[in-house]
């Protein structure tokens, strides 16, 4: 068995990186290549993500890659989920992709009456969310009417770098399950939602299979990388969430998973979509995972809260503060624990996150006197962990099934703080698995362009035999704090 060396592109909203995986017929060991940080760049009135400096940067790490090993064996791409680019019928882009975190699709989704958002979910299986790209795109066509008159063609954001590697255009069907136009219960285009909304079928290009080559490598791309044999970009399930749930390692069907980054996705995987009342209230939704499947989940805030105040307080004291730092601070805190309601709008994109969150506490009766970091670090911390306990139990209520343990996937997985108290508030066992889940994910899925009958269990069993999991059970001693949690607003 001579060894694969699988490269994973990973692109999430606060940072990218470039993992080599070294498939040995058994299991995979994986490498960090490179990694740069990522954000939007906002210029006038938008925020933008720079898309060719992200490929700038893959070109550089497949250099890099290149020196120490034979030969690269196959890529694959993923992204965070519902942004896009419009290209033109010459197959340009014809502007930067707009970052989900602009306001400009909100109207749309606010023109609709609870009627017509219960259809869309009736409809797709996806929940109506200001963040999917249906919402984004009709801002598009009201905001700047012009590009979307020149739109011939949209490329989520894996599909974008897909097409710069290939010159091939194609749409991957977890990552356009994002979109809301995408039905996740058909698996085709919804044409009831391009009628509703005004937009062209044909914007859409043929929809990925899961383990299919999508092109080699462009010739030009050989050249300025310096090799002289033909690499595949495999369609890997492209959108992050869906490759992380693929490297889950377990061999049961029946599983919770928390995926943890930017965004926390706390859910199960299905064989099939449920469009129920039950559903819609619990504000889950069932997006397109890995070969068909159907993970259902709800999009929670993530590290992201956390991570903002980081940046503030690293800002305020002038100095590169360790999360272990951070946490300390929390832990100077010891009233009552304080809560906020994560997914409030308020915390999506405030101007000062630390003090967004202390007036919510304020106002909520939580706590009185002067601002400080300790409690609002430490709302963060238990109000994640009570939010995960609220969903899981949920979820459980909607489908039927009880789960024992739950898989963290993802960054956020080396949160210890979190991943205790969310022991501690689902009284579940908490299982953390990689940090790099979703290249682990999207490596696994490659393999199957060199084994042909590779099932999804031997990819998880491939996972399984790959990395060290960590553990953490604690006692659930107080169900109330989530039961206050759940009432607020
Ligand atoms: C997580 C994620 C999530 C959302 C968001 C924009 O990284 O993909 O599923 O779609 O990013």
């Amino acid at each position: 068995n001579t060894v694969k060396n699988i490269i994973s592109l990973d692109c999430g909203n606060s940072s990218y990186r470039v993992v080599l995986g070294k498939y040995d017929g058994n299991k995979i060991t994986t490498e960090v290549i490179s990694q740069e940080s990522n954000s939007m760049i906002k210029v006038q009135d938008y925020y933008y993500w720079d898309l060719q400096k992200i490929f700038d940067f893959f070109i550089r790490s497949l250099k890099e890659v290149k020196k120490n090993i034979d030969r690269i064996d196959s890529i694959g791409i993923c992204t965070w989920g519902v942004d896009f680019a419009l290209y033109d019928k010459d197959k340009n882009m014809i502007s930067n992709p707009l970052s989900y975190r602009n306001t400009i699709g909100e109207k749309s989704l606010n023109a609709l009456s609870n009627d017509e958002k219960d259809k869309m979910f009736y409809e797709t299986g996806i929940l109506c969310d200001k963040i999917n790209s249906v919402f984004m795109l009709n801002g598009i066509k009201e905001k700047m009417p012009d590009i979307f008159a020149k739109a011939d063609k949209l490329l989520m954001i894996p599909d974008i770098l897909n097409y710069m590697l290939t010159g091939v255009m194609i749409n991957e069907p977890s990552e356009l399950s994002t979109t809301q136009i995408l039905s996740s219960i058909t698996k085709n285009i919804s044409l009831k939602v391009c009628n509703k909304f005004g937009i062209p079928r044909n914007l859409f290009s043929e929809i990925g299979i899961h383990g299919e080559t999508i092109g080699n490598l462009l010739p030009a791309i050989k050249a300025e990388v310096g090799i002289d044999y033909d690499i595949p970009v495999i369609c890997v399930p492209s959108h992050d969430t869906a490759s992380a749930v693929v490297a889950i390692p377990t061999m049961e069907d029946n599983f919770a998973f928390i995926s943890s980054g930017t965004w926390s996705l706390i859910g199960a995987e299905l064989e099939k979509t449920v469009v129920t009342k039950e559903v819609l209230e619990s504000n889950l939704t069932n997006e397109i995972g890995a070969f068909n499947k159907i993970t259902i989940l709800k999009n929670s805030a993530g590290m992201f809260i956390i991570q903002r105040i980081k940046k503030e307080y690293d800002e305020i004291t002038n100095r590169d503060n360790s999360w272990e730092e951070i946490n300390n601070i929390a832990e100077l805190y010891n009233g009552e624990v304080p809560l906020i309601n994560i997914n409030n709008n308020r915390f999506f994109n405030p101007v000062h996150m630390g003090k967004e969150i202390y007036s919510y506490l304020t106002e909520t009766n939580q706590i009185k006197g002067d601002f400080n970091w300790s409690v609002v670090i430490k709302a963060v911390q238990e109000s994640m962990a009570c939010c995960y306990a609220q969903t899981i139990s949920s979820l459980e209520k909607v489908i039927g099934k009880q789960f024992e343990d739950i898989y963290i996937v993802g960054g956020g997985s080396k949160n210890i703080v979190v991943n205790k108290l969310t022991a501690k508030r689902t009284g579940k066992r908490i299982i953390a698995c990689s940090k790099e889940s979703t290249s682990l994910g999207n490596i696994v899925v490659q393999i199957k362009h060199f084994e042909k009958d590779i099932s999804l269990k031997d990819m998880r069993d491939i996972v399984k035999k790959s990395i060290n999991l960590e553990e953490y059970q604690i006692e659930n001693e107080d169900n109330s704090i989530v039961d206050r949690y759940s009432k607020l607003v």
